[in-house]
């Protein structure tokens, strides 16, 4: 009974966990088309093994209480009945593996053709997506002007709209995941993979690498934003602009120290003097949910932190300890979080 118990005790725990799963990271929780799709086939290859694998129990449980009580009974049949039996039943059993394969070859083939027919969408978006050790670049192109907008570890996308990903690698493979909109791609050194998303779902989602990829590859993840279309081009058009001119003095020494500092050597503020391309494009970091690639929240204790010491926070990371003095870094996390 104990080994019984054991043996299906796997299966019952992941069809629990199929039922319950849900929430902002999750496969079982599909919030877009291509999600949608997978998730639906996730639950045919469930239910057909998942079936197949609690009939063959049946079978072996029958056998084994046939065996223990009707001893004897099978030396009295005749070998031809017997084997006629054997017969029957293994062609029985043959046929149901066909079945459940063929279902599951053609159920996978026809989920594939949905992927990539979103291709032809004209209206999609196009959004280009670099990943690095251990964060990620975003780049939208400005409707009106066509110039590239940069922004990073936060993706926004507009619901009922595909969006193209084109998916770049700065150093080694990662791979590109949100679970709640679609299947994971390798993010592949010297070549461009293409990922169409189409979200259904307004809300907040979290993404994740999903290819170890060095030290920090577990806190590489990103938040992802779908909106309604006019929430969306608001915050597109909030991105393009410029970092607005500071209008108090203490936020004007932050930006001081920001471009007299090393930090203008690696990043970039649009509308000042650093333009650096290293890391994250800060312009409007103080509008993000979190910082360090979905690690930490945005706030300003959490950014003089990061300032001060991002290896502490984030060991093997590729931005450097700032050596600043103390009302430097102070005014230098107001002004970041000033960056809306
Ligand atoms: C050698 C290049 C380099 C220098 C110099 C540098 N940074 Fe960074 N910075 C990075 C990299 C790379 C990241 C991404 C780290 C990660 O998430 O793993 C980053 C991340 C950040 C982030 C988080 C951004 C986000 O959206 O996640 C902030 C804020 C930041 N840096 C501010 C600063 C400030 C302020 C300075 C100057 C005191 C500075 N950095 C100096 C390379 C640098
Ligand atoms: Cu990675």
């Amino acid at each position: 009974m104990r080994r019984v118990l054991r043996t299906v005790a796997g299966p019952a725990l992941l069809l629990l966990a199929a039922a319950c799963g849900g929430g902002p990271q999750s496969a079982l929780d599909p919030a877009g088309d291509q999600a949608g799709h997978l998730h639906g086939l996730f639950k045919l290859m469930l239910w057909v093994c998942g079936g197949t694998y609690l009939l063959m129990l049946g079978f072996l449980g029958w056998s084994i209480w046939r065996s223990l009580h009707n001893q004897g009974v099978g030396r009295e049949a005749s070998a031809a009945g017997l084997d006629r039996g054997l017969r029957a039943g293994l062609g029985l059993w043959a046929g149901i593996v066909v079945i459940g394969l063929a279902t599951l070859a053609a159920a996978s083939f026809l989920v594939d053709r949905a992927l990539a027919s979103a291709r032809a969408d004209r209206e999609a978006i196009a959004i280009r997506v670099t990943a690095h050790q251990w964060w990620w670049r975003i780049e939208y192109r400005n409707p009106a002007t066509g110039a590239l907008i940069e922004t990073a570890n936060e993706l926004h996308l507009p619901a009922d709209r595909t969006a193209r990903i084109e998916l770049h690698a700065a150093d080694v493979i990662h791979s590109f995941w949100l679970p709640n909109l679609g299947g994971k791609l390798d993010v592949i050194p010297g070549r461009v993979n293409l990922l169409d998303i189409t979200p259904r779902r307004i809300g907040w989602y979290r993404g994740q690498c999903a290819e170890f990829c060095g030290l920090q590859h577990a806190l590489m993840a990103l938040d992802l934003r779908v909106a309604p279309e006019e929430e969306f081009a608001g915050w597109l058009a909030a991105q393009a602009a410029p970092a607005a001119a500071p209008d108090d003095a203490m936020l004007a020494r932050g930006r001081a120290v920001l471009e007299g500092g090393s930090c203008a050597v690696c990043h970039t503020v649009r509308g000042t003097a650093a333009a650096g391309k290293a890391g994250p494009d800060l312009t409007h970091v103080g509008s993000r949910r979190s910082i360090a690639a979905g690690w930490l929240p945005n706030n300003r204790g959490n950014l003089h932190g990061w300032i001060l010491n991002p290896d502490a926070l984030k060991p093997g990371t590729s931005m450097p300890a700032a050596e600043l003095a103390p009302e430097d870094a102070d005014v230098l996390a107001r002004y970041l979080e000033w960056l809306r």
